[in-house]
């Protein structure tokens, strides 16, 4: 028997090493005397940053209703690089801790979490006890509804039996130098909400440790409920970005959180603002994404002119001489950006070497959201995550809808449909 918080967890295996691996994130959950179990997920290999930060809080929920009737741990996907992280002089993109990203002890006050790596050192010879790959079914539907049934693989899934009988994955690079496999390895065909999974989980899986492959195909339960936004509340920025950002912010663009009226309890549980609370620093805040969206989203992306054009509107419009932009665009456009905006101060965040080898292509994406979500309005790219992202982000610090849901228009795009207020419900 091992105890803390006060709640004696009964104990199989010798889970007080799990937890020494991770003493800063000891679960605050109660249940008397359960062994409690491990959920491990990963995502399609092709799906972005910020997908990926959706797809936890659809986990995380899952996790949370779990936790009403077992203990559950939600061990955290490594970030391994991506098809966005292109960075080649930031060191290997590989076995990334959440905490590199993430405010762990606030991920905490939602669910309990856990590293992988933490995981992986706590876990009897590297051995995962069951594996259920998500897929679609095959037969497209002409009815929804919930369903799910164990079926033959439709695709491949990276997951190799072995003579002996386990299966063999890469494990987030992990397993490319340990040998880490799965006891048991299954394709689930399902098409449902994440917690339609969870009676499944409860009684048809016995291992103390189950990995949920593609866990994308899991819906949210409830989209925007108070639930989803306790979720994405407790997903804050690790402090050493913040910090990054801040300064940068203080030192460009004269915005702080006293002027700008954004202060936050460092207890997410704490912060009910409210729309308007917050005011935002002097300077407009655009999310222009380039790269592979002036191709794929040519009808809604805008050429660099004609975003040049909506950006000086704008500035015109809320009497602001500073813009921040947030962009993945190469160094040639940004200043082709600037040479049409002569007038104003054009600002885009530029990192030294240490700190991009420290918090590599991830922590650039965040410190670039965390400044451009203090802005005093905001404008970003059509159906992007990551301007979705920062969005979500203004709502939390409480600025008006108004300021914040807004996408900029392509060229030929009379319509321009700007996106759904998703407003935060506390
Ligand atoms: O996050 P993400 O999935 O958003 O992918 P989308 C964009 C990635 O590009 C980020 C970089 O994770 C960053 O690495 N990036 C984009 C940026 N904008 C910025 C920026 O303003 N600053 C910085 N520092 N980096 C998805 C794609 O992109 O769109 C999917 O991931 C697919 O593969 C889908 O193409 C349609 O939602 O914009």
């Amino acid at each position: 028997l091992m105890s803390f918080y006060g709640v004696t967890y009964s104990d199989p295996y010798d889970d007080n090493i799990a937890f020494q691996a991770g003493t800063e994130n000891q679960p605050e959950f109660a249940a008397a005397a359960k062994p409690f179990r491990y959920l491990i997920y990963d995502v399609n290999p092709g799906e972005g940053f910020n997908l990926r930060r959706d797809v936890y809080m659809r986990i995380a929920n899952l996790v949370n209703n779990l936790n009403k009737d077992e203990v559950w741990i939600l061990v955290l996907p490594a970030w391994k690089k991506m098809y966005h992280w292109q960075s080649k002089d930031v060191g290997e993109q590989t076995k990334i801790r959440w905490s590199t990203f993430f405010d762990l002890p606030s991920l905490n006050h939602h669910v309990p979490v856990m590293e992988f790596e933490d995981f992986l050192m706590s876990l009897p010879d590297y051995s995962i006890d069951e594996v259920y790959h998500l897929q679609r079914y095959k037969e497209p539907w002409t009815h929804w509804s919930e369903k799910m049934q164990i079926e033959e693989c439709h695709e491949w899934t990276g997951f190799h039996e072995r003579p002996n009988g386990s299966y063999w994955s890469s494990f987030f690079d992990f397993g490319h130098d340990m040998d880490i496999t799965a006891k048991k390895f299954n394709c689930l065909s399902i098409q449902g909400h994440a917690s339609f999974i969870k009676p499944f989980l409860l009684q048809n899986t016995t291992g103390r440790s189950v990995f949920i492959d593609r866990a994308e195909t899991l819906l949210h339960d409830r989209f925007g409920n108070s639930l989803y936004w306790q979720a994405r509340k407790s997903m804050v920025f690790a402090k050493h970005l913040r910090e990054i950002g801040d300064e940068y912010r203080a030192k460009h663009l004269d915005s702080t959180d006293e002027t700008d009226k954004t202060v936050m309890d460092p207890d997410w549980r704490k912060n009910e603002k409210k729309a308007g609370d917050a005011k935002g620093g002097p300077y407009l805040g655009v999310h222009l994404r380039r790269k592979d969206y002036v191709k794929a989203h040519k009808k809604h992306v805008p050429s660099l002119t004609y975003a040049a054009e909506q950006i000086e509107n704008l500035l015109q419009k809320y009497k602001l001489k500073k813009v921040f932009v947030a962009t993945d665009a190469p160094t040639n456009e940004f200043s082709e950006l600037k040479s049409y905006l002569k007038k104003y101060k054009v600002f885009r965040f530029e990192p030294s070497k240490e700190i991009r080898m420290k918090y590599k292509d991830g922590g650039m994406a965040i410190i670039d959201q965390w400044i451009v979500a203090h802005a005093r309005y905001f404008i970003g790219t059509h159906v992007s995550t990551f301007s979705f992202r920062i969005q979500e982000e203004r709502e939390i610090l409480g600025f008006d809808p108004e300021t914040t849901f807004n996408t900029l228009c392509g060229d030929d795009d009379e319509e321009c449909e700007q996106p759904a207020k998703w407003k935060i419900v506390n």
